[in-house]
């Protein structure tokens, strides 16, 4: 003989071999190791349990047998509102936003002055929840006026590069000529997502149609591994993450596989080059070397690649480049802009710059470390080292204004350059997403104030554009900042609009809203033309040359944070769930 307890510690039931005896009135069912044993014992107890009930039920008195009905009543109601509890519950964590805090512009310390706060984490880092993202988003269109003018801008360009380039990867507006670079649509996938995120649900479909039908990467052509990583990798994965339309994976991962020709170099550093339809890869014609920024782009669309299809291969590839320039010696975490996929090493005494050919190593430091839950240490290590020397060799103050602004190292000589790239820019937007994270008080000071630097540098022109490179004076009475004919052209590039949409959800100051709406103007009132959106020649002229070309990222990155930014509701892609790539596609954050 053996007791048997379930659950519910008044009921018991006690069972010898051959049969059960209830102990309490309502016997529950029991079971044996032998299955027939089994059905006897809940056949006979049944039936004495029904009798039992029926007996007591009708030795009730009225009163005693409402008392029942009115308590079954109440149990049954409960029961009803728990769940529905339940039901509606969202399954992801609802978001903390206790770290977020608005604080008053302070001026951020450099060399040479006072620091401010600099190792003062404003929550241990490790502790942080992580958000789950479980369910694909749901988008529900504009909600006001200047959400609503974006749209419409979205939506001439596309009808812009439908009528006239269709397919091809980008359209020249003025001249209403199609253009190809890597012959893969690039405007169509590049800007899907964005159609997506708008509820753009005929552009959206059209192009989810091409995708479908007619793009192959069977080409025996070469493309730059990078750019088709963020761009078109980076792209189906954000439409397969919205939609789960699995044909979005399929062609990622088509497409991820030939990629990763790029992996088989001596050192695992990518080739730049990668030719889709022979799966070979190379270097570029004019150099032995890869750029720096180009080979550490690439990991947030391999990781995700290999996580929605369960294929380690891919992230495993991408990781160990991250591992490799983790382990090479630097200039307190700053890194030289050329790498050598040979040797595995840098090209001595290159630029140094959070510029073209840097920027995003920086930028995929502080994401891969969100990407995967804050678990791998060594990718904060590095970027919380790389800012610190942000700040002691980049970080400098014009005159006479003291704008904070990031300068360069010249090859060569390791000289400082105060010039900054408009590409720069994603600074503000990297910094404050990383003290959003508990990263310390000073990230978040210097990205208010860099900023205020970069909407300085649109605000300096009669177009309210900026061009692609800025100049800055240290020594000078009268001007903060200059723009040589060089480099004066706008591609309409998303930096800025970007991190003021970091600013804006992490701090909800409206301000961002009011400076990215400024610029918005400018885009319209020199950019806009029949066919389009078009690069310019120059902003610091109020007639701008008109440069007959429409980059993909303006309708990927440009529009669809200046969209984003002007949303009522700051959390319409919201940064404790996603991870935002190089080319502004969301993709999902993991637990590790
Ligand atoms: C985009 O393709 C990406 O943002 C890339 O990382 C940098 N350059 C352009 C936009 O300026």
């Amino acid at each position: 003989m053996f007791t048997m307890k379930e659950p519910s510690p008044d009921i018991q039931i006690e069972f010898n071999e051959s049969h059960a005896v209830s102990s309490t009135t309502f016997g529950r069912v029991g079971w044996t190791s032998n299955k027939d044993t089994s059905i006897l014992i809940t056949d006979s107890v049944q039936a004495i349990t029904h009798q039992n009930i029926i007996r007591k039920w009708n030795r009730l008195s009225r009163l005693q047998r409402s008392l029942v009905y009115a308590s079954l009543a109440i149990a049954a109601t409960v029961l009803v509102l728990y769940y529905t509890a339940k039901v509606s519950e969202p399954d992801v964590d609802i978001p903390n936003a206790s770290h977020l805090v608005e604080e008053p512009l302070k001026n951020i310390s450099l060399v040479n002055e006072p620091v401010l706060n600099t190792m003062i984490l404003k929550k241990p880092v490790q502790n942080e929840v992580v958000k789950i993202e479980r369910r694909p988003p749901v988008f529900t269109g504009p909600s006001n006026a200047r959400q609503l003018a974006v749209v419409q801008s979205f939506k001439h360009a596309w009808k812009g590069y439908k009528e006239h380039a269709w397919g091809h990867d980008n359209v020249k507006p003025l001249s209403g000529m199609p253009f190809d670079w890597f012959s893969l649509g690039l405007t169509i996938v590049d800007a899907l997502d964005t159609a997506y995120i708008m509820g753009l649900n005929e552009e959206f479909e059209e192009g989810k149609q091409w995708i479908k039908d007619e793009l192959v990467f069977t080409k025996n052509k070469d493309v730059n591994f990078f750019e088709v990583t963020i761009r078109v990798l980076g792209a189906l994965l954000t439409n397969y993450h919205f939609t789960r339309d699995d044909m979005f994976l399929n062609k990622a991962k088509d497409l991820g596989d030939r990629l990763m020709a790029a992996f088989s170099s001596p050192s695992g550093i990518p080739y730049s080059d990668v030719n889709l339809g022979m799966k070979t890869a190379h270097a570029p014609e004019w150099s032995h070397y890869s750029t720096t920024a180009e080979v550490t782009t690439v990991q947030l669309e391999f990781r995700e690649l290999s996580r929605a299809t369960k294929d380690p291969v891919y992230e495993d590839a991408a990781a160990a480049v991250s591992e490799k320039i983790h382990q090479l010696p630097k200039k307190h975490g700053l890194v030289p802009i050329f790498i050598n996929p040979g040797t595995g090493h840098f090209l001595p005494h290159a630029t140094i710059t959070l510029g073209a050919r840097g920027d995003s190593y920086y930028e995929y430091l502080l994401k891969q470390w969100l990407q995967t839950g804050k678990t791998i240490n060594y990718l904060l290590d590095d970027y919380m080292t790389a800012m610190e020397g942000v700040r002691e060799f980049l970080a400098r103050r014009s005159s006479p204004n003291k704008h904070l602004f990031i300068g360069e190292l010249s090859a060569g000589s390791e000289t400082f350059i105060p010039k900054m790239d408009h590409l720069t820019c994603f600074l503000p937007g990297t910094l404050a997403l990383g003290h959003a994270n508990g990263l310390p008080d000073w990230h978040m000071m210097m990205a208010e104030e860099l900023m205020q630097t970069c909407y300085l540098t649109y605000a300096a022109h009669p177009t309210f554009l900026a061009p692609e490179i800025t100049h800055f004076n240290m020594v000078s009475s009268t001007e903060d900042m200059y723009t040589k004919t060089a480099d004066a052209h706008s591609l309409l590039r998303p930096e800025f609009v970007e991190s003021l949409w970091y600013l804006y959800q992490i701090t909800g100051n409206t301000t961002y809203q009011d400076w990215g709406w400024q610029i918005y103007q400018g885009f319209e009132k020199y950019a806009k033309v029949s066919n389009g959106y078009t690069s310019l020649a120059n902003v610091k002229s109020e007639k701008p040359l008109q440069r007959d070309m429409m980059e993909s990222f303006f309708l990927s990155e440009t529009l669809k944070y200046l969209y984003l930014l002007f949303s009522e509701d700051r959390y319409v892609i919201d940064l404790n769930r996603y991870v935002i790539n190089s080319e502004a596609h969301p993709l999902p954050i993991h637990e590790n």
